[in-house]
């Protein structure tokens, strides 16, 4: 009992090491590692940033010289399965092979190809005692984009939306009005400097014309992704602002609005947009996409099947007359209160 407890403490600190990483190893995942001897830590790491050190390596460097000698009787926690191929870095396999690191305990699986359980086996073929599915389903939490990303072929999908007490997204013109507190917006632009993208339709780059930047928070900027048919927006408008770079996805050549750094990714608008926007998104690196609006983008993401996750701010205000939301056809799976909103999380499980 007293061991299993450790276990999880040990584990849980991999995924807290694994989300200092936030916003800088994609297209990787985030990955904690702890090294533990006699129940004591005595070496940790994390994922730093795509293409540095991986977290099992950066754990091994941390153990003091005068405790190296303790590593082949040492536990290794890991949140994802140790690699086991040459990508920016040697595989975190033969690391611990040559380490001479006994036992180690994964949390879930990478399903990158190449890895995907071969890493599991390399170890065990060579003796390591491995055992696999410790608090997995936090380990998947925090692994879901990058294995949504190569298994099939697609950024993770989180829609994000406000809306008031009684449903309602906008006023029934579409204005803007601003629903949720300045929590939340404290929190998305949080949520911002951790992903890759992040999405809205042409009507409501045009009527609301937001930045898409992340202003209260740390950290990057998503590159910002707007879809219009025509392509005729106003070059004035925020989003094409010199802050973060911009994709135009539309049928029609865009002409003037096409300014500055922006580019343009020509795609036909018809039942299959969403699928190959998705596609050609991955094929950019992208690996985790917000769509954050209007209704109508947010409804052709629902009613493709292509999302994976919402996250709901619903408003202590009152809208009446108003458009509905968006509806979310599963139950929440979770929700935690700001100040006078309530965020509701929903998870497409497929
Ligand atoms: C780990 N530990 O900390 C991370 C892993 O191109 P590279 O060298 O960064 O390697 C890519 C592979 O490593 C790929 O399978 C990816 O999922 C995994 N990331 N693996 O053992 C880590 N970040
Ligand atoms: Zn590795």
């Amino acid at each position: 009992m007293f061991l299993l407890m450790q276990e999880y403490i040990f584990m849980k600190r991999c995924f807290s090491l694994a989300r200092l990483g936030a916003g800088r190893t994609s297209p990787n995942p985030m990955v904690g590692a702890v090294l533990a001897y006699e129940g004591r830590i005595i070496g940790e790491g994390f994922h730093r940033a795509y293409g540095e050190a991986h977290a099992e390596v950066n754990a091994v460097n941390s153990v003091a010289p005068e405790n190296q000698g303790l590593l082949p009787y040492s536990t290794l926690y890991v949140s994802l399965e140790p690699c086991n191929i040459y990508g920016k870095t040697p595989p975190c396999t033969s690391l611990i092979l040559e380490k001479k690191i006994p036992r180690v305990i994964v949390s879930c699986l990478d399903h990158t190809p190449g890895v995907n359980g071969a890493g599991i086996e390399r170890l065990r073929a060579a003796g390591v005692d491995v055992s696999v599915g410790l608090l997995e389903a936090e380990g998947q939490a925090l692994s879901r984009p990058r294995n949504t990303f190569v298994s099939a072929h697609r950024p993770y999908v989180i829609l994000k939306f406000a809306q008031s007490a009684n449903g309602m997204f906008a006023p029934p013109d579409g204005r803007q009005l601003w629903l949720s507190n300045a929590f939340s917006k404290r929190l998305v632009h949080k949520w911002r400097s951790e992903i890759d993208a992040i999405l809205v339709g042409g009507n409501t780059a045009r009527i609301d014309n937001p930045q898409l930047t992340n202003r209260h928070w740390f950290g990057k900027m998503p590159v910002r992704i707007v879809l219009s048919r025509s392509g005729k927006l106003p070059p004035g408008l925020a989003l094409f602002g010199p802050e973060a770079p911009t994709l135009l996805v539309s049928e029609l050549p865009p002409g003037r609005a096409l300014k500055n750094s922006a580019g343009w990714l020509p795609l036909p608008f018809n039942d299959g947009l969403i699928g190959s926007l998705l596609g050609e998104l991955a094929r950019r690196n992208i690996t985790t996409l917000f769509v954050e609006g209007g209704i109508r983008t947010l409804e052709l993401f629902l009613e493709s099947g292509y999302w994976d996750e919402a996250r709901v701010f619903v408003t202590g205000t009152h809208l009446y007359p108003g458009r509905p939301a968006p509806q979310i056809p599963v139950e929440p799976k979770s929700g935690f209160r700001l100040g006078s909103d309530q965020l509701l999380v929903f998870e497409n499980r497929r």
